[in-house]
């Protein structure tokens, strides 16, 4: 989605606020919609045999390790009696649902569907690390009886990597190949319920950064209304994860909020900043920047990971820590001037003139938009250099 398609999110919902309250209370309807990501459910149901890595699955996309205090159990064999709810660490409202198995004798395949409350998940996926039973099978068909959207998983690719590779003669191992074939042993195994192999992942949960797991992840996203798109893009994790593609998502809702940050701030400041030829709401933009700083994942300036950054890279990163007033305001002058109202005219039968016609709000999106492309920038050269770091560690042998 462009940064366009975004401001129609919001647009009915404005307008109704508009014609009821006019303009005098915007400020607050955007801080509210600015924080609302929060509030959204997000529900995403896990099933398939056991010990296929479901709950492995849930720690890696949580950005968990198996012993950390959150995780869900790994490696226990223990049938799930009821659909046990794991919250996404930094946002609650998130959950990865382990359902029991479909067709267990508590769960049987007629009953199932009301038992685990199947209308309420917004995405269903369905795991295996070897081929798919039938009860995966008869569930994936009650999943697109109701029109929702399912994906099969097969976990483990780094297992059949390992055991390919030692049973070549060196050099031999084609692993392209092998990906192939087991993706059109899947593909067999599905018969009529897959709908292209496209909706077939092969992915390791333990090396995420690797095959299919990151193609998943975006996946999960783009088959989620657009509420809950937006809440898990910003929820989900930049850094561990190594990808440069959730990154750009990031950005992209990011981007997305400016003309909301813009708008609150220009309803806002009504009183002008000294060494600012226009009023805007500093805080409210210190806020926003942090915001940038803690979603793509840049490190604290004095923190360890900020210590083990090439020297170009720290230079990168200290120049958008914009945490005071001053900083702030010395960052927005610099742009004050650019700004021009016309840009933003697309604004006005929205918001009004008084808002979005006014220098207040250009100053506010054109010093934004700025900002966010120099922390894309920092983060990017942050990934960079962390998936330089890692490659030693993901080779298997
Ligand atoms: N090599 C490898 N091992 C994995 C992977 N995913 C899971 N495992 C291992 O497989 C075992 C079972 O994983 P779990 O995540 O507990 O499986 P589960 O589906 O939750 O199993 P149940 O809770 O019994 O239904 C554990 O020893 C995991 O470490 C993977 O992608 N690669
Ligand atoms: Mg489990």
């Amino acid at each position: 989605m462009d940064d366009m398609a975004w401001e129609h999110i919001y647009h009915e919902e404005l307008q109704g606020f508009v014609d009821e309250n006019g303009v005098s209370n915007i400020e607050e309807f955007f801080k509210n919609k600015l924080e609302r990501w929060r509030d959204v459910e997000v529900n995403i149901a896990i099933s398939g045999s056991s010990g296929a890595g479901k709950s492995s699955f849930i720690n890696t996309i949580r950005e968990l390790r198996d012993f950390d205090e959150k995780a869900a159990k790994v490696g226990v064999t223990e049938c799930s009696q009821e659909p046990t709810p794991y919250d996404h660490p930094d946002n609650p409202k998130i959950k990865f649902w382990d359902l029991p198995g479909m067709g267990t004798p508590n769960f049987p395949v007629d009953t199932y569907c009301d038992q685990v409350q199947i209308d309420k998940y917004h995405a269903f996926l369905i795991f295996t690390d070897t081929r798919f039973r039938e009860n995966d099978l008869k569930l994936a068909e009650k999943i697109s009886s109701i029109d929702k959207k399912f994906f099969f998983i097969r976990t483990k690719i780094d297992e059949n990597v390992r055991a390919e590779k030692r049973s070549k003669p060196p050099g031999s191992f084609n692993e392209e190949s092998m990906l192939k074939e087991i993706r059109a042993d899947c593909s067999k195994n599905l018969g009529h319920l897959k709908s292209n192999t496209e909706d077939i992942f092969l992915i390791s949960n333990h090396h995420p950064a690797k095959w299919e797991f990151d193609r998943l992840r975006k996946a999960i996203l783009d088959v989620l209304p657009r509420y809950q798109r937006e809440s898990l893009t910003l929820s989900l994790g930049v850094l561990k994860s190594l990808s440069t593609e959730m990154l750009k998502r990031k950005v992209e809702v990011l981007k997305g909020r400016i003309w909301m940050v813009a708008s609150a701030s220009a309803a806002a400041a009504m009183v002008p900043i000294p060494g600012l030829s226009v009023a805007v709401d500093i805080g409210l933009m210190i806020k926003e920047i942090t915001f940038y700083r803690t979603q793509l994942g840049l490190p604290e300036e004095g923190s360890a990971e900020f210590a083990n950054l090439q020297v170009n890279t720290q230079e990168k990163v200290r120049r958008i820590c914009l945490t005071t007033a001053a900083q702030v305001t010395g960052f927005v002058a610099a742009y004050a001037a650019e700004a021009s109202v016309e840009e933003f005219a697309r604004f006005i039968p929205l918001l009004g003139l008084a808002i979005a016609g006014g220098m207040s709000f250009a100053t506010t999106y054109y010093a934004l938009r700025h900002c966010l492309k120099k922390v894309e920038e920092a983060a990017l050269s942050v990934l960079d250099e962390a998936a330089h770091k890692s490659a030693d560690d993901l080779d298997i042998d």
